[in-house]
């Protein structure tokens, strides 16, 4: 493996365990993969792993019906100090695999006299990452759809990669962050990515070598077309006998090959992708024809819910596409059959920094819903700035839909499909580009698992982790640095980008970097602010507009449709309102827009100087200092034109001055 970076698995990390005597029990490739770690952890720091009288930690698994460690399933584990030895009890291998990297997370702590006893077990069952990775570098959009983080670490030039290693070690990452699922490419499935699914499945299946000692299971995405583009046949109507046959047969070969194949993740009449609409089915008929072929290998189907109209008039006010997931599929709740879990973005448009999350969440009790999140910063700043999502994502997890009444997001999916997260890693060094960016994937395993953890409590764990050093484990000033740069970097990056929940905004250029103020207004995309100079966002209300915020259940449905009670944060994504609005936070519009985008671009700033003090004091490897320094540079030069073109924008709309007088282009 060419020399990647450790990420949050330092050598240093294994300390506590790798000077101490232990034991693992049981059988099995899990075990054997924890039993590796033990060896090789022990084999740097002096201990023993395989003490069996006299060990200091004891990994082992009880499941015998009917005790502790069965009833927390599968991956759970209960970790307590008896006699002096810290006993680790599983309910199955998966349970000692994530226990053990738990143990890694804790450190000395798991040792200490007065160590309590913990349960963990994943709130979550289905921990999902989604690559955007093609296997033939596409013409537009590269390697890896969306990716900022060089080529894909799965493929390369078109094969197979040859750094299985990397593969394997990325596996070892994810498992330690609780990952326990990937699709392997992109969801727009291209010509030569179809066939991964037919003549290409050993390369699939070298993946799944990799990837099983961890834990993950293997997905493709494919295409909905496929029976026609790679099995020759005339015809993709799911009704169709030929159809449903082919789909059979190609799945019965997937097991041959990988026995363990997690199952499909499907983009249908979307942007442009093949689906069932072409002939004149639902998307439940397409899902379940799919469901039906897995079902005898007990294969799931991620059916996605982001379908729209992406070739929209701009000049037709009627269609709003944040409408769109839910009038397609909320009528179809109860239709799909029970291994077809419904992947719902976070928000109704798209990936979005703020964005009200997806009513289609509420709307459908009688199906299995998974919530989809992007790791990989398309709109947050594609690794070249700092922007640690966790917050966001908790803050969508937590949201109630029915209010005090009801489950929160992360509840409704818990029980069906899971999280979903599309991967922000690629062949560079850092994995991620930006080193920091890190922290985002480790935070998307860890909220999957345990959807109530704190976020900058994960950061913590994050940094103690990746940063760990000698014995003294990571520098206090360098902890406290990380914190004040990345705890609040989304707010900071929502701040200085588009306001009040209105989105886009961005380059309409293939990258979607850097404002464009209107470069999305008069296109296709269903994506406008409709600024003019009396007022700016989107009325979406039931009363006067396209009546969006009735898809949410009562009370956020009357939240929602007046500006009255709309949270500040989202007001342009609900309403069209005057510039001299009044916010509940007591600013206008305008002035809260040169407010932020002042605010914003400064705390950049901050943020460039703190990391600074970091070298000065010498607390990082060079490299990776000067990796997140240059990133910042540019997060700077970036914040600084957002804030710009948007106040000189707005103050030339409206024409009213800025309150405090400063500089407006
Ligand atoms: O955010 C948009 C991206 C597309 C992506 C699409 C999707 C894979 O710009 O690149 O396609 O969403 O989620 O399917």
């Amino acid at each position: 493996m060419t020399g990647a970076h450790a990420a949050w698995l330092p050598a240093a990390a294994f300390r506590a365990i790798g000077s101490r005597r232990s034991a693992v029990h049981g059988r099995g490739l899990l075990v054997e993969t924890v039993r590796q770690e033990l060896r090789d952890a022990c084999a740097r720091f002096g201990g023993s792993s395989e003490a069996d009288d006299d060990a200091e930690l004891v990994l082992t698994s009880d499941t015998r019906p009917g005790s502790p460690a069965t009833d927390l399933g599968p991956e759970g584990f209960t970790l307590a100090r008896q006699d002096g030895v810290t006993v680790l009890v599983a309910g199955g291998p998966a349970g000692i695999l994530y226990g053990f990297f738990h143990v890694v997370r804790l450190g000395e702590e798991a040792f200490g006299a007065d160590f309590p006893v913990q349960t963990h077990r994943p709130a979550m069952r289905r921990r999902m990452l989604d690559h955007w990775d093609n296997v033939a570098v596409h013409e537009v959009m590269g390697q890896v759809e969306r990716g900022y983080s060089g080529g894909s670490i799965f493929w390369s030039d078109g094969a197979l990669t040859k750094d299985l290693e990397r593969v394997r070690a990325y596996g070892r990452l994810l498992a330690a962050s609780g990952v326990n699922a990937v699709s392997v490419n992109n969801v727009n499935v291209h010509a030569t990515e179809a066939r991964l699914l037919t003549d290409r499945l050993d390369d699939v299946a070298a993946l799944a070598d990799e990837l099983r000692p961890y834990g993950i299971r293997v997905h493709l995405s494919v295409d909905f077309a496929a029976p026609v583009s790679v099995g020759g046949l005339r015809s993709a109507d799911p009704l169709d006998p030929a159809v449903r046959q082919w789909w059979a047969g190609a799945s019965a070969r997937v097991y041959e090959h990988i026995p363990d194949f997690g199952g499909y993740v499907v983009k249908a009449d979307s942007e442009g992708q093949p689906g069932p609409f072409a002939y004149g089915r639902s998307h439940a008929d397409g899902a379940n024809m799919l469901a039906d072929a897995l079902a005898p290998h007990d294969g799931v189907v991620h059916w996605r819910a982001f379908v729209y109209n992406h070739r929209q008039d701009w000049r037709d006010r009627s269609t709003d596409r944040a409408r769109a997931a839910h009038d397609h599929f909320a009528p179809l709740d109860g239709q799909f059959r029970d291994s077809v879990i419904v992947q719902v973005k976070y928000g109704p448009i798209d990936f979005q920094p703020r964005e009200p999350v997806s009513p289609v969440l509420a709307a459908m009790p009688n199906t299995r819903l998974a919530v989809e999140v992007q790791i990989t910063q398309e709109y947050t700043g594609q690794q070249r700035h700092v922007c640690y999502l966790a917050p966001l994502w908790r803050e969508v997890l937590g949201f109630r839909p029915w209010r005090a009444a009801g489950a929160a997001i992360a509840e409704v999916v818990a029980g069906g499909g899971g999280m979903v997260g599309v991967s922000n890693v690629g062949d560079d060094r850092f994995w991620t580009g930006h080193p920091l960016a890190q922290a985002n994937l480790y935070a998307f395993g860890r909220l999957a698992w345990n959807p109530s953890l704190e976020p900058a409590a994960i950061l913590d764990e994050w940094i103690g982790l990746t940063f760990a050093r000698g014995a003294d484990g990571v520098p206090e000033q360098l902890r406290r640095t990380l914190h004040a740069i990345m705890d609040d970097s989304w707010r900071t990056y929502e701040d200085y980008t588009a306001p009040l929940g209105v989105g886009f905004m961005v380059s309409p250029a293939n990258h979607h970097y850097g404002p464009d103020i209107d470069g999305y207004e008069y296109s296709a995309w269903g994506t406008y602010h409709f600024a003019d100079r009396d007022g700016i966002g989107v009325d979406r209300s039931l009363a006067t507009g396209t009546g969006y915020a009735a898809q949410y259940p009562r009370p956020w449905s009357d939240t929602f449709e007046s500006p009255a009670t709309c949270p500040d944060e989202l007001l342009l994504f609900f309403h069209h309102v005057p510039y001299i609005h009044v916010l509940h936070s007591g600013v206008t519009v305008i002035q809260h827009i040169y407010d932020t985008h002042f605010s914003g671009a400064e705390r950049v700033h901050a943020m460039r100087s703190s990391w600074q003090e970091i070298e000065q004091a010498d607390l990082v490897d060079g490299d990776l200092y000067a990796r997140v320094a240059e990133r910042l540079d540019e997060q700077v030069r970036s914040a600084e034109e957002w804030r710009d073109q948007m106040n000189a924008y707005f103050f030339r709309k409206s024409g009213i001055p800025d309150a405090q007088g400063r500089r407006i282009y």
